[in-house]
């Protein structure tokens, strides 16, 4: 249904003398802050704009265990392999609340899934990065998932009611993921100077991609508009990296760690840091499929869906069964 949706989707906001009287009825509600809900009456724009964010939400949580998934073997501690494990597993979660947010709009896990695997669909962005040391799996649980939740915190007010409901227990689950990133880094920083060297180089290779994360500036940004009219997006992309940078910067004090950029400085008239950047052609090549493990991430999508094929006929079947007995017992 989605990729039908996307060829007929419009650009540009209506303005009220445009909508029809059930768009200016809709409106109202989302301009009264009253939650949209499964059954409720939507524009088709509306709907396609969740399931491509809801989607690509999903998509990023499912493909976002691949990296850090590859390290549980090889964690340094029981503790550490323990606390990776529950968070990896937590993100498979997270796809599936998400998923199950896209199903009330009409669209199946299966179709999504199947524009990903065919590259209609995206996910994150940086999960395109690689995950080279274990100090790089701090970096994620801090930066990452940092940056993940200063996005999904404003989220849980999004308009869609069930997207906004997904959002709260993501977010509560985040912060713990979050939290063991730091700590991991605060041991990393703190330990011996190999230790801290690799800290400092997993903050600086990983700064940018966690920027990227927020999507391109307000003014290149395709969907903001429109989105933030409907109150799908409450926070534009811009705010979102600032608050991402104002909170992090006092962290990598804490860390003793040198900051990972130049153009990071204290703007007191703005009451905000300023920063740099990031090269936006990068971005751009990414989303195209070219960054440094976009491949790879795609081919193990791929391979688990086809692997995992007769699981989901046997659990199929099961259900088929077990409903075709209750049918017959009745
Ligand atoms: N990567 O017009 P906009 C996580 C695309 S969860 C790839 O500004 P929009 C948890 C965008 O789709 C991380 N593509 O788009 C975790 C559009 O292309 P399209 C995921 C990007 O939607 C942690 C085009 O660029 N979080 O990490 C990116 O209004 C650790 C123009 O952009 C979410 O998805 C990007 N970074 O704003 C898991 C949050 N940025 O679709 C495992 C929900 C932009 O027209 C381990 N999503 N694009 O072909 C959002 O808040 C929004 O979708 C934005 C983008 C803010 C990401």
């Amino acid at each position: 249904m989605y990729a039908q949706m996307i060829k007929t989707a419009r650009s540009g906001v209506k303005t009220r003398e445009e909508m029809t009287e059930q768009e200016r009825a809709f409106q109202d509600k989302i301009d009264a802050d009253i939650k949209i809900e499964p059954r409720d009456w939507m524009p088709d724009d509306y709907r396609a704009t969740l399931i491509r964010q809801i989607g690509q939400h999903a998509h990023s949580e499912v493909v976002g265990q691949l990296p850090e998934g590859n390290w549980i073997t090889r964690a340094p501690t029981l503790e550490r392999k323990a606390i990776l494990l529950a968070k990896v597993q937590d993100e498979a979660g997270h796809g599936l609340y998400l998923y199950s947010a896209a199903e009330t709009l009409g669209e199946s896990r299966d179709e999504l899934v199947r524009l990903l695997h065919e590259g209609r669909m995206k996910y994150s962005s940086i999960f395109n990065y690689p995950t080279l040391n274990w100090a790089d799996i701090g970096a994620v649980g801090w930066l990452v998932d940092g940056a993940a939740i200063v996005n999904q915190v404003a989220l849980q007010r999004t308009s869609y009611g069930p997207y906004a409901r997904a959002m709260v227990r993501i977010c509560k689950e985040e912060s713990f993921h979050a939290r063991q990133g730091y700590h991991a880094m605060m041991k990393m920083a703190l330990g011996s100077p190999e230790q801290r060297k690799m800290a400092q180089d997993a903050l600086n290779r990983l700064w940018f991609p966690a920027m990227m994360m927020f999507g391109p500036h307000d003014s290149e940004s395709t969907h903001s508009e429109q989105s933030m009219a409907w109150k799908i997006k409450v926070k534009s992309n811009d705010e979102l990296r600032q608050q991402f940078v104002d909170q992090t910067i006092p962290q990598i004090e804490y860390l003793g760690l040198e900051l990972p950029e130049p153009g990071i400085k204290w703007n007191e008239d703005r009451g905000h840091y300023d920063f740099s950047d990031p090269d936006w052609s990068e971005f751009m090549d990414v989303l195209r499929g070219n960054g440094p493990c976009n491949v790879d991430r795609m081919n193990a999508r791929r391979k688990a869906w086809d692997d995992g094929e007769w699981v989901r006929d046997g659990l199929l079947e099961h259900a088929r069964k077990k409903a075709a007995r209750a049918v017959a017992a009745e």
